[in-house]
C-alpha cells in the first residue's frame, strides 16, 4: 500500500511508491536476515559479518575513489608478499582495513589473507568470536595504477578446534565449509555480491547513504554464454588439450573474448551474462596462479548458488581440499555448459 497525501487544490494525492522506500531499506545486514528468515545468535552473528564486509568495502571504495588526488593508493609498497608479487600501497591499506574492521567485532577469531604469510590471530585483548574471514583484500591491483576495475573476495568459514599455530590446519578443507562467500567489485559503482547458500544477491553502494543497497536477488548464470575470458599470452605454456579448446573458440562464431586481468571483474560479467573464466595451469605451473582458499572457493560457491559450475578440470572446485593455506588451483568457472564443454577438452571426452 503506497502511502498517500491529498493536496489542497484536489490534485492527484500525491504518493510515494512503497517498494521505492522499502528496497531503500534493504541494507545488506536486513537481507541477511530475510534469508535467514531468522533472528537467531547464528543469523545475527552472519548479518553482523556482512555488515563489517560492507563497511570494509565502503573503506576501500572511498580510498580508490582519491586515487591520484592523496597520497597511498596508487603504486607500489616495495615489499612481495607470501605470493612473491610485488605489494601495491592499496594491497597493505585494503588489508589492513578488514583487520580493522573485524578486530574488535566479537566475531571473529583470526583473518587469513592473500597478503598475510599466516593468519592474523585476533589479540586477546580484543573479542574473539568464532567464525574466520578468508580475503583477497585488493584482487587484480595491477589495474589501481590505471583507473581500472578491481575487486575485494571473502570467505568466512567457522573456527573449528582450536588450532592457533600459523598452519591453521583446520582451514585446510573443502569448500563445503564456506558459510558465506562473495565478493566487492570497485567499478564504475561498487557492487557487492554474496551468497550465504540462499542463492546470491547483489547490492550497490549509495554514497550519499553510505549504505549498500539490494540491487538484484536470486541472480542465476544462463546455461551457456558468449564470452570467453582466458589470458592468451599463456597460451604455448599449456596443454595440447587447452589449445585445442582455444581453437575451437577462435572457429566458432558464438563466442567473444573479454578478459580484464581482475578475476572479479571478469568473474562479474559472466554471473550476469554467461560464458566462462579460466585460469589455467600451465607445464611450468600446474596448479595455475590463483589461489583456492580465498578466490576460487568462495567464487566456486556463488557460481554454484547461481546455477553455475566451477572446476579444476578435473574436479568440482568446491570439493578440492587444500594442502596449505595458500594453495593454488587451476579454475575454470562459468556457465553450466561452457566449462562441461571445457572438461570434455581436458579429459578427451569429445564426441
Ligand atoms: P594474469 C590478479 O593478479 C589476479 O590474481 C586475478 O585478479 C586475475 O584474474 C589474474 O591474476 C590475472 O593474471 O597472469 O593474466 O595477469
Amino acid at each position: 500500500m503506497a502511502t498517500q497525501s491529498t493536496t489542497p487544490d484536489n490534485a492527484q494525492p500525491f504518493s510515494i511508491p512503497e517498494r521505492a522506500l522499502d528496497r531503500d531499506c534493504t541494507t545488506l545486514s536486513r537481507h541477511v536476515l530475510q534469508q535467514l528468515q531468522s533472528f537467531s545468535p547464528d543469523a545475527q552473528d552472519l548479518s553482523a559479518l556482512m555488515g563489517r564486509i560492507a563497511l570494509a568495502g565502503k573503506l576501500i571504495a572511498r580510498r580508490l575513489s582519491s586515487a591520484g588526488i592523496v597520497d597511498g593508493v596508487l603504486g607500489f609498497a616495495g615489499s612481495e608478499n607470501v605470493q612473491g608479487e610485488a605489494v601495491k600501497k592499496m594491497d597493505v591499506y585494503a588489508n589492513e582495513v578488514f583487520i580493522s574492521a573485524f578486530k574488535q567485532s566479537g566475531l571473529v577469531c583470526r583473518l587469513a589473507s592473500e597478503e598475510m604469510d599466516e593468519p592474523y590471530y585476533i589479540p586477546e585483548n580484543c573479542p574473539i568470536g568464532r567464525y574466520t574471514l578468508l580475503y583477497d583484500p585488493i584482487d587484480g591491483s595491477g589495474n589501481i595504477d590505471t583507473n581500472l576495475n578491481v575487486g575485494s573476495i571473502f570467505a568466512i568459514r567457522q573456527q573449528e578446534g582450536s588450532d592457533t599455530t600459523g598452519e591453521a590446519k583446520d582451514l585446510l578443507q573443502d569448500g563445503s565449509k564456506q558459510i558465506a562467500a562473495g565478493y566487492i567489485l570497485y567499478g564504475s559503482s561498487t557492487v557487492l555480491v554474496y551468497t550465504i547458500g540462499k542463492g546470491v544477491h547483489a547490492f550497490t553502494l549509495d554514497p550519499s547513504l553510505g549504505e549498500f543497497i539490494l540491487w538484484q536477488e536470486n541472480l542465476t548464470m544462463p546455461e551457456r554464454g558468449k564470452v570467453y575470458s582466458v589470458n592468451e599470452g599463456n597460451f604455448w605454456d599449456w596443454e595440447d588439450n587447452m589449445r585445442d579448446y582455444v581453437r575451437y573458440v577462435h572457429r566458432n562464431d558464438n563466442y567473444t573474448a573479454r578478459y580484464s586481468g581482475a578475476l572479479v571483474s571478469d568473474f562479474h560479467r559472466i554471473l550476469l551474462q554467461g560464458g566462462v573464466f579460466l585460469y589455467p595451469g600451465t607445464k611450468a605451473k600446474p596448479d595455475g596462479k590463483l589461489r583456492l582458499l580465498y578466490e576460487s572457493a568462495p567464487l566456486a560457491f556463488l557460481a554454484e548458488q547461481a546455477g553455475g559450475r566451477a572446476s579444476t578440470g578435473t574436479m568440482p572446485i568446491s570439493e578440492f581440499v587444500p594442502k596449505k593455506l595458500h594453495q593454488r588451483t587451476p579454475l575454470i568457472v562459468g556457465s553450466i555448459k561452457d566449462v562441461e564443454l571445457i572438461e570434455s577438452f581436458l579429459n578427451d571426452r569429445r564426441e
